[in-house]
């Protein structure tokens, strides 16, 4: 390497350390410099040795996984606190409107590649409610960052407390009935719960054709595959009953007329509390139109205002 006189210039290159190879000695010898001496006017400054022990071109020092070859980096869904999901299953019908009949919280430490490519991602979901006497099971769906579908399936393989979904690409099905799949005792059947809430574990190993993705947990109607309850404003599943939409109650899209929601979302690091067996959550919480029906605009906050005597804490948190 050899460089003008009026500059620093900055210059790198790369060594692969053989294997039984315990000592390493850089040496450098002057080729130029700017006197007619090789030995005067030759600079060289802040010179550095980065080791990048695992190969996947993400230095030690950068690399959040330094011996893991496929992962450099860790990100967290949501990035702080837990996603919380909770859903009223007689849809299309409002029901009781108690929005406790399936809740749950949600935590996904995500590993990327060097280029920021989806590597694996691992889920703890929490089953923090069952307040039905119906049957559901859980399923998940991956959506792209503005909630469209991947143009490709990203999912190579799974491991753990899940199954890929057969009839929906980047779907999973986490219990076909949460009944089977979680101890009774963890059942919101109004008497309150007993124990600490059972967790559904899973990974899910990506095959390179997606930087990001977002999760969305939905309610299915065990044996009747069709009946789906989703948040409002996702795409359509291919296993979706359309024929179920504006009837009853829904006004389309998951939501009535009014603009109040089968299915909800919090983002939050504290205790969320489900309202008590039968009771409204309006009542639970006074707040909770006014943000569902915004579209999440007004009331932010609504979750941390419940009515104490219409509320049960589920020792979520935990
Ligand atoms: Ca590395
Ligand atoms: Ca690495
Ligand atoms: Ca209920």
């Amino acid at each position: 390497m050899s460089d003008g006189t009026t500059a620093w210039g900055h210059y790198s290159g790369s060594y692969n350390v053989p294997a039984d190879q315990t000592t390493t000695v850089f040496v450098f010898e002057s080729i130029s410099s700017a006197s007619s001496s090789q030995s005067v006017g030759n600079f060289l400054d802040n010179f550095e040795i980065s080791c990048d022990a695992d190969g996947d071109g993400v230095i030690d020092r950068w690399d959040q996984l330094p011996d893991d070859g496929d992962g450099a980096f860790i990100t967290y869904f949501p990035e702080d606190g837990k996603q919380v999901v909770a859903f009223e299953d007689l849809w299309p019908s409002l029901g009781d409107f108690d929005f406790n009949d399936l809740v749950m919280s949600n935590q996904v430490k995500i590993i990327k590649d060097a280029d920021l490519n989806l590597v694996e991602a691992s889920f703890k979901v929490s089953i923090d409610a069952i307040g039905a006497s119906l049957h559901n099971g859980i399923a998940m769906m991956l959506y792209t960052n503005t909630k469209e579908p991947f143009a490709d399936n990203i999912i190579e393989s799974v491991t753990g407390d899940v199954n890929l979904d057969p009839d929906n690409t980047n779907g999973l099905i986490l219990s076909n009935d949460v009944f089977v799949t979680v101890d009774d005792r963890y059942q919101n059947n109004g008497s309150g719960p007993i124990g600490v809430p059972d967790t559904i574990r899973f990974t899910i190993m990506f095959n390179d054709n997606a930087a990001d993705f977002i999760p969305e947990l939905y309610l299915f109607r065990t044996g009747n595959r069709g009946l789906e309850v989703h948040r409002s404003g996702f795409p359509l599943t291919a296993t979706a009953n359309t024929a179920l939409f504006n009837t009853v109650n829904d006004a389309g899209d998951y939501k009535t007329s009014t603009g109040l929601p089968w299915g909800m979302e919090i983002i939050t690091s504290g205790i969320y509390k489900s309202p008590i067996e039968k009771v409204e959550i309006l009542f639970a919480y006074p707040k909770f139109g006014a943000w569902a029906t915004s579209n999440g605009v007004n009331e932010p906050t609504w979750y941390l205002e419940p009515v104490e005597a219409n509320v049960v804490d589920l020792g979520l948190g935990k």
